[in-house]
Order: structure tokens, then sequence, then C-alpha cells
């Protein structure tokens, strides 16, 4: 066993939607590793907050405007990152929305929208990276899947069918493309603690905690949300040699949530 196996030292990486959040801490855990950064988003403000975080936390990177949804946009800026640093070794699809709405009152174009960013878009991005892939030899796909790629409940209809959606899309790019010396895998985050699941821990009126939060620490066996920082290692992992015989396979980091069937009623 060679430690060096865990090493991202001459990668290079893509993470998508990374200006801060998930995407900013799984970057920041690449580069930590070894790993050149690159990063999009969905605007020049977006990107431009991201920048200055980065430069905040020491971590040289490149940011890029795009749409992950617009295939000529991905393919633009594939090829662009592809000038600049020469590869793409490492590709993280991360970048994804959620829209908290019964299924119906969801109006068609909300339910579109959602599988769009977050099923759609990493097919295109995954399309427009393999090829350079394969001509090279070896490439890592990690797509950020969620426990609603396994469960379902109120008001995310869309969303939990874009990740269930992106489980499989994960096991079919590595049916398809494992011979290339290509790994995709995805990591399934339980909740964590991001602008995206704000909402769900914001205080009562009186103080007291959302209701949905005291819920989830409830149902997690570890007893608390989960911080991006959990998710670091297993990005790195699966971004590194020492999961070159893993495809297929969704990590998932959620502190056991998945794993328990919840606290009997005292
Ligand atoms: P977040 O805080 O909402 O960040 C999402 C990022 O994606 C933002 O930077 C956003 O940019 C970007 N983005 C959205 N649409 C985009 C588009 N069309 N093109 C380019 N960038 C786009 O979300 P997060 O909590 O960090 O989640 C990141 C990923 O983890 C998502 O795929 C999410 O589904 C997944 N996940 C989250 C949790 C959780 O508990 N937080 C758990 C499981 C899975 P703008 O803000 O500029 O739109
Ligand atoms: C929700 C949450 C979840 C988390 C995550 C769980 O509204 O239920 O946003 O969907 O974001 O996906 O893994």
């Amino acid at each position: 066993m060679n430690m060096k196996d865990f090493s991202l030292e001459g990668k290079v990486a893509w993470v998508t939607g990374a200006s801060y959040g998930i995407g900013f801490a799984i970057a920041s855990a690449l580069h930590s590793a070894g790993a050149q950064i690159c990063f999009n988003d969905i605007n020049q403000a977006a990107v431009d907050r991201g920048l200055a975080s980065y430069k905040e936390a020491g971590i040289p990177v490149k940011g890029y405007v795009c749409d992950v949804t617009d295939e000529e946009a991905v393919n633009a800026t594939t090829a662009q990152i592809v000038k600049d640093f020469g590869k793409i070794d490492i590709l993280v699809n991360n970048a994804g929305i959620i829209k908290r709405i019964p299924m119906c009152d969801m109006k068609a174009s909300e339910f579109r929208q959602v599988i769009d960013v977050d099923l759609n878009a990493p097919f295109i991005v995954s399309k427009a990276v393999i090829p350079g892939m394969i001509k090279q030899g070896h490439g890592k796909i990690i797509n950020i899947c969620s426990m609603m790629s396994e469960l379902g409940r109120e008001t995310v209809s869309a969303y939990a069918a874009a990740k269930g959606g992106l489980k499989m899309l994960t096991r079919n790019i590595a049916s398809e493309y494992g011979e290339y010396n290509i790994q995709c895998n995805g990591i399934g985050p339980g909740y964590i603690e991001t602008p995206q699941t704000a909402p769900l821990r914001e205080r009562q009126p009186d103080g007291s905690r959302h209701p949905f939060d005291q819920f989830i620490v409830s149902k997690t066996p570890a007893a608390r949300w989960g911080t991006t920082a959990d998710l670091q290692g297993p990005a790195v992992f699966l971004a590194s040699d020492a999961s070159n015989f893993i495809n297929g396979h969704i990590l998932y980091v959620d502190g056991g949530i998945l794993a328990y069937i919840g606290k009997q009623p005292q």
C-alpha cells in the first residue's frame, strides 16, 4: 500500500458550481491533496464571489462563467480549461438546485428546471470531458448525489427524481467507460449545513429550533447535521488512485441516517 495513491499531485480538477457550499469545500480538499483547481458558476458575480473566497483561503484557482445546463457553454468552457491547464483529470458534478414544492402545486417548468440542473447538466458536462479522459487513459468523475437518490420526502419530487437518476447515470458512466480507466462514482451527502439547507434550520420566531432540524438530528445516528468538511476526505479518496477499482459506487456520507429506522418513541 502506497500512501501516494491518495495524492492528487499533478492532477487537474474541475468542480462545478463551486463558489461556495459543498463545491467550495470539495475543491479546497482536492487542492490540499495536490490538485490544480478550476471551477465555474452561473454568472460573473458568483464566480467573483468564489474567486475572493479561494483567494482568502490561499487557493490558486481559475473561475469560469458557465451555466452547466447550456451545452454550448459547457463545451466552450471544457475547451478553455484544457487550453488553460492542458487536461482535466477529475470532474466533480456538484452544481445543483432544489425546489421544495408539493408535487401537485409544482409547475412542469419548475420540475424541468430541477431535472435540467441536477441531472441533465451532469450528463452534459460528463459527455464533454470523457473524450479527453479516454485519450489520456484515465479520469475520475464524482457526481454529487443525495440521500434523495434513495429516499423520497414531501415537496422534493423533482429533486429526488433528479438525484435518483444521477445515481443511475453514475452507474451507467462507470459501465460504459470503465474499460478506459475512467472511474465514475457518487457521493451522497446526508443533511449538510449549507445555504441550500438553511431554510430547514432557521430558528423559529420563539427562538426554538426548526422542526425539521430537530427531525433530522433525531433521525441521524451521529445526532448532528453534517458539515462540508465531512465530505472532504471522501472526495479526495474518490478522486485519487486509491479508489481505482471502485466504479459505479455511491458513497453515502450521512452520519448513518440511511441505516437507521429512527429512534423509538420514548
Ligand atoms: P448550494 O449552496 O445551493 O450551492 C449550489 C451551487 O451550484 C451554487 O454555487 C450555485 O450557484 C451553483 N449552481 C446552481 N445552478 C447552476 C447552474 N445552472 N450552473 C452553474 N452553477 C450552478 O448547494 P450545496 O448545498 O452546496 O449543494 C451542492 C450539491 O450538493 C448540490 O448538487 C446538492 O444537490 C448536493 N447536496 C446537498 C446537500 C445538503 O444538505 N446541502 C445534501 C446532499 C446533496 P448560484 O448560487 O450562483 O446559483
Ligand atoms: C431536503 C434537503 C435534502 C438535502 C440533501 C439530503 O429538502 O430534503 O434539501 O434534499 O439537500 O439532498 O441528502
